[in-house]
């Protein structure tokens, strides 16, 4: 073991920016190339990566410092002899910029007239990156040097400005559309004096880069004044007007949001200079799933859709029945948990879109339950119960592997095969139904499955479910097995394609050809999306599931 020094690499032209996040701490075990801070020049922002693995022993830089290339970042603890330290210096910033935020042209304006092209200036190692905000549109009036567009890669973020001043006459690029130095982005039609050259290098503009001083950019991007829109009265009022709107989150903070569908516009940063922290996203998350928060589209579904207020007529159905209950007897009118609310207009809207239809089939579990009850015996002192919904979910992910469809998502005109099994399982609390995902349930055990499901269970009935903790199931299980019952038709989690709903187990005479034997049987009720699974195969998931919880040796044939 040795203690090296990991200093700030080759930024480019970043020189002097301040430290926004700290995504390490002491203690903490890196890899190589994890990020560990956030710089933030006025344009652009950007990770730092380590250079080497290793457990952060100290750190040497504070929120708000300043930093430039080879500042002292941290003391990394590393395995064998002391890597060189001031190789770590120079260690190469993977995707990160090598010439800082994107030209703003510093040569004398010439005189403009007619048609102006503004094209991507030179952004340094940036290539093929992805527009993420678009914001200016067609019309507006720009400055020399508003930003009109954000790119990202996977570790940085920059604003692209103009190179001229003028009127938009048309825009070149799209939310989504990948861009390299050169390419056109809009034409002006130019106004004022002004246009530059477009190729201005990105030296000029970074050479003094201001500390992440200011608010967020001044135009809105285009996403946030679409979510802003929507919704004529905000439950809360979101942290970006539609004005004002850019929020200010790095770029692993944006992807974060992305994957769980939050709106960062929504959402109110806590970190530096209101800068929005991966804690602000999972916070937002936690609020709408306790509903004390509804997101501005939720509102807008809730009022078109979810909530009985839908009269139908946007589906061309007759009107929903109003009726004055009154008139029949007492009634007393109680709001709709924002739970149900949210998960209201995602069922109505799964179970509109998805031609669904649901097998209904038994199987024989009298062994299982047997060795089940058994275990639990063995078990006693240890606390760990095996429970049936953990040997369902390992018999479901040996049938979603045999049978990968049932795994699978539609994306257009194509299915998108997860090579991940993570499973959900509804679980009834006190706020409404939540679905709570074991991750990777194919490499863990029944006891691993048993002891997580019951974790989950509770704090989803405690209202503490992560965000993290909600998302990504490529399949899901609704157990009313605890309750009774004999069949249901579970509807689909979209963007899942398939459910699988159990009942009450019960004794039932099962004829062996001989005779007719007591047999423990489980009703199953698997719903699938027609799309992509035909009745035939459907059959064929639930016969082999029946097979393997019959017996489980089935698994490693
Ligand atoms: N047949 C017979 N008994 C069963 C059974 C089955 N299929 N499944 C569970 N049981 C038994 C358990 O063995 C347990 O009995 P013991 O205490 O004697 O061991 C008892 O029922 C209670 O089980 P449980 O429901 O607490 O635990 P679970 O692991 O089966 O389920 C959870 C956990 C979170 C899925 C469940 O508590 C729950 O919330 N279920 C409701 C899900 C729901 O609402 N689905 C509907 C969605 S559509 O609106």
């Amino acid at each position: 073991m040795s203690i090296i020094e990991i200093k700030v690499p080759d930024i480019g032209d970043f020189s002097d920016v301040a430290v926004i996040e700290l995504l390490v701490k002491p203690g903490d075990t890196i890899k190589a190339e994890q990020s560990l801070l956030t710089v933030e020049s006025d344009k652009a922002s950007m990770e730092i990566p380590s250079s080497h693995s290793g457990v952060v022993k100290e750190l040497k830089v504070a929120l708000g410092d300043k930093v430039s290339e080879g500042s002292l970042v941290l003391m990394l603890e590393v395995a064998g002899d002391a890597a060189e330290p001031a190789a770590a210096a120079a260690a190469p910033v993977a995707d990160a910029p090598a010439e800082a935020a994107p030209a703003a042209a510093q040569a004398a304006p010439a005189a403009a007239t007619g048609p102006i092209e503004v094209h991507v200036p030179d952004i340094g190692d940036f290539k093929d990156v992805a527009v993420i905000e678009v914001m200016v549109k067609v019309g507006d009036t720009i400055k020399l040097e508003q930003s009109l567009i954000t790119v990202e890669s996977d570790k940085a973020s920059m604003e692209i400005p103009s190179s001229a001043a003028g009127v938009i006459k048309e825009l070149k690029v799209k939310l989504g559309d990948k861009v390299n130095i050169g390419d056109l982005l809009a034409i002006l039609e130019g106004s004022v004096a002004s246009a530059a050259s477009a190729a201005a290098p990105a030296a000029s503009a970074a050479a003094a880069p201001a500390p992440a001083t200011s608010a967020p950019a001044a135009a809105a991007p285009a996403q946030a004044a679409a979510s802003v829109s929507v919704a004529a009265a905000p439950a809360h009022v979101p942290t970006a007007t539609p004005a004002l709107g850019l929020p200010h989150a790095s770029p692993s903070v944006r992807k974060f949001a992305r994957e769980l569908g939050v709106p960062l516009s929504e959402v109110k940063g806590t970190g530096l200079k209101g800068r929005i922290t991966d804690d602000d996203v999972q916070s937002f998350t936690r609020s709408v799933m306790s509903g004390a928060v509804q997101t501005l589209a939720a509102q807008a579904q809730a009022k078109s859709a979810g909530t009985g207020s839908n009269d139908g007529a946007g589906l061309g159905l007759i009107p929903w029945p109003k009726v004055d209950f009154a008139k029949f007897g007492p009634v007393e009118r109680k709001e709709l948990s924002r739970i149900k609310k949210i998960s209201g207009a995602n069922l109505l809207r799964n179970a509109i879109m998805i031609p669904a239809v649901t097998n209904h089939d038994d199987c024989d579990i009298t062994d299982l339950e047997a060795f089940r009850v058994s275990t639990n015996k063995e078990n006693e002192k240890s606390g760990v119960k095996v429970t049936m919904l953990a040997f369902l979910i390992k018999a479901c992910v040996a049938a979603l592997k045999k049978y990968p469809e049932f795994n699978s998502s539609l994306d257009g005109d194509a299915l998108i095969y997860k090579q991940y099994f993570h499973i959900g399982f509804a679980a009834d609390t006190p706020n409404g139904l939540m679905v709570p995902v074991i991750k990777d349930a194919d490499k863990k055990g029944i006891y691993q499955i048993s002891t997580e499901m019951g974790e989950l269970a509770k704090k989803a009935r405690d209202g503490k479910l992560g965000p993290a903790e909600m998302t990504g199931a490529s399949f899901t299980i609704s157990s009313l097995g605890g309750i009774g019952g004999r069949y249901f038709t579970p509807i689909i989690n979209a963007p899942e394609v398939a459910i699988l709903g159990v009942c009450r187990s019960t004794t039932e005479p099962v004829w062996d050809g001989k005779a007719f034997q007591p047999r423990l049987m489980l009703p199953l009720s698997l719903t699938w999306d027609h799309r992509v699974i035909d009745g035939a195969a459907a059959a064929r998931f639930n016969v082999y599931l029946g097979q393997i919880l019959g017996d489980f040796r089935r698994v490693l044939l």
